[in-house]
């Protein structure tokens, strides 16, 4: 079965990172989570990246926050596709060193940025990965989908 990585360089990203979880476990896609810090646990970095694949993940979301070199050095390391949540954990510069920390990646090695503290549509996105190869989940996205679009609709009758 596919696997969605999901990992984070701390706990306290996980408040954050939770409406990754969500949402893929609400497309009945099965989360491996995992703490990793590029800068705490190097060499748990490199062998969670060079072993992803292996165990049946096929997409990796990785947040982190401040100097957030998670994603993209997963994404130096691993062949899989990473997503990118830039996690606004602390106040002195608004969350901007998150975001351009996993934003401005050089040529060749992408990382799918969301916004900061994106977590769900990261988990959306990765699911929507999952499903350009499995029926049944694009089949749960585009039910996914037409449920925005009847709320907003909804949400139009009563002004
Ligand atoms: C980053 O530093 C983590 O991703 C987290 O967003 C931030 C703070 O980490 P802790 O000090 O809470 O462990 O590496």
């Amino acid at each position: 079965m596919s696997k969605v990585g999901v990992i984070m360089g701390s706990k306290s990203d996980l408040p954050v990172m939770q409406d990754a979880i969500d949402i893929l476990k609400g497309f009945d896609i099965e989360v491996e989570v995992d703490i990793v810090s590029a800068h705490r646990t190097p060499e748990k970095l490199f062998d969670y990246s060079k072993n992803a694949h292996t165990r049946g993940i096929k997409v990796i979301v990785a947040g982190a926050g401040g100097a957030a070199h998670l994603p993209g050095m997963v994404a130096s390391l691993s062949p899989l596709p990473v997503i990118g949540v830039p996690v606004k954990s602390s106040n002195s510069i608004d969350g901007w060193d998150s975001v351009l920390s996993i934003l401005q990646m050089p040529g060749g090695v992408p990382v799918a940025t969301v916004a900061l503290n994106g977590a769900k549509n990261a988990g959306i996105l990765a699911a929507q990965i999952l499903g350009s190869s499995d029926q049944c989940i694009l089949d749960k996205v585009i039910v996914y989908k037409e449920g925005l679009k009847a709320k907003v609709i909804e949400s139009a009758k009563d002004l």
